[in-house]
């Protein structure tokens, strides 16, 4: 621990209670397609496994929007323009806001909206430390429910960060509702960055979301040791198996659990009965193409101004204004 003086970063708590994240895993589970949501895959080891999902050989997301970051990233902050204020939703680990703050022309503030607490601070704290001159805002909310931001401080303009293709858990009504908050949060003269994950061979995506390693499997069983965990609940993780494909007409991946065998599971006082082969919903990742993402933005107020891509057309980074 350092003796001097650490800026501390302004913590923020919006964390859903208990009751809350009950009730809704409840109501989830009681629906004739039993659902679990994705946010709940991110406590502490499912922050730690998507990390370790971002580095496999298969998962080329990360890796190939960081590219085109790194590629780009000199005409994104041209863009954007001095004295911006960055908001990041669902910033994770918070690696890549790094890569525009360090090209920025004098950013004023960086705020972080993240519902994993741990992940928000660690990150938040790193990112007071390398940058002292920056206003740290962590935000600790479920981004998918309202939630208030506090005002930030005399920024010229707001961009919104939105990278990873996180965009894509949502079905387009929500996806549009979600752009139109980020609009608002932006503002008037405010813009999103935003990454998505583009349609491409069925194979490629596929393998994506079925790791040889296995760990994209771990990823999504952990989310039943979290809700055994939060709601003292009793999921035998052995029953359940990872399933994780393509569904080419609806354009995305689908991730389920799968019950081996006729089972009843505890959460608290209510039981919950699964048959052989019963599956829980527990991600869609939605792939686009550019046009079907232009349409989308186009629904929530936003204007596609330039779009980046890579070599093979794999991923995109996009500049969206409000029009
Ligand atoms: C964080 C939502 C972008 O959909 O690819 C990775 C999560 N799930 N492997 C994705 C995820 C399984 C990821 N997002």
């Amino acid at each position: 621990m350092q003796s001097t003086f650490r800026a501390a970063p302004r913590l923020i708590d919006f964390f859903p209670p208990r009751t809350e994240i009950r009730a809704d895993v409840l109501d989830g589970l009681s629906q004739v397609q039993k659902k679990l949501s994705p946010k709940y895959f991110y406590d502490a080891r499912g922050s730690h496994l998507f990390e370790d999902i971002t580095r496999l050989p298969e998962y080329y997301l990360t890796r190939t929007e960081h590219s085109i970051m790194q590629a780009s990233v000199t005409e994104m902050a041209r863009l954007v323009g001095p004295n911006a204020a960055v908001i990041e939703f669902g910033s994770g680990a918070g690696a890549k806001i790094r890569l525009l703050l360090d090209q920025l022309l004098n950013p004023v503030a960086s705020v972080a909206v993240e519902i994993s607490r741990d992940h928000l601070l660690d990150a938040a704290q790193a990112l007071a430390d390398d940058y002292p001159h920056l206003d740290i805002l962590a935000v600790c909310a479920d981004f998918t429910r309202p939630f208030e931001l506090p005002p930030i401080s005399n920024a010229r303009r707001k961009l919104v960060f939105f990278p990873g293709s996180t965009i894509g858990n949502f079905p387009p009504d929500e996806a549009v509702s979600l752009l139109k908050v980020m609009n608002q949060v932006a503002g008037r003269d405010g813009a999103l960055l935003i990454g998505a994950d583009l349609v491409k061979d069925n194979h490629l995506l596929e393998a994506a979301y079925n790791d040889s390693a296995g760990v994209t499997a771990e990823f999504n069983l952990n989310l039943l040791a979290h809700i055994n965990r939060e709601l003292q609940a009793d999921f035998d993780l052995a029953s359940f198996r990872h399933q994780a494909v393509y569904n080419k007409a609806a354009g995305r991946i689908e991730m389920y659990l799968v019950s081996q065998c006729e089972q009843t599971v505890h959460i608290g006082d209510r039981r919950i009965v699964f048959s052989p082969g019963e599956r829980i919903l527990t991600e869609y990742a939605y792939k686009y193409s550019l046009g079907g993402f232009a349409d989308l933005a186009a629904r929530a107020g936003f204007r596609v101004e330039k779009v980046w891509t890579d070599s093979q057309k794999h991923f995109s980074v996009q500049y969206l204004v409000r029009g």
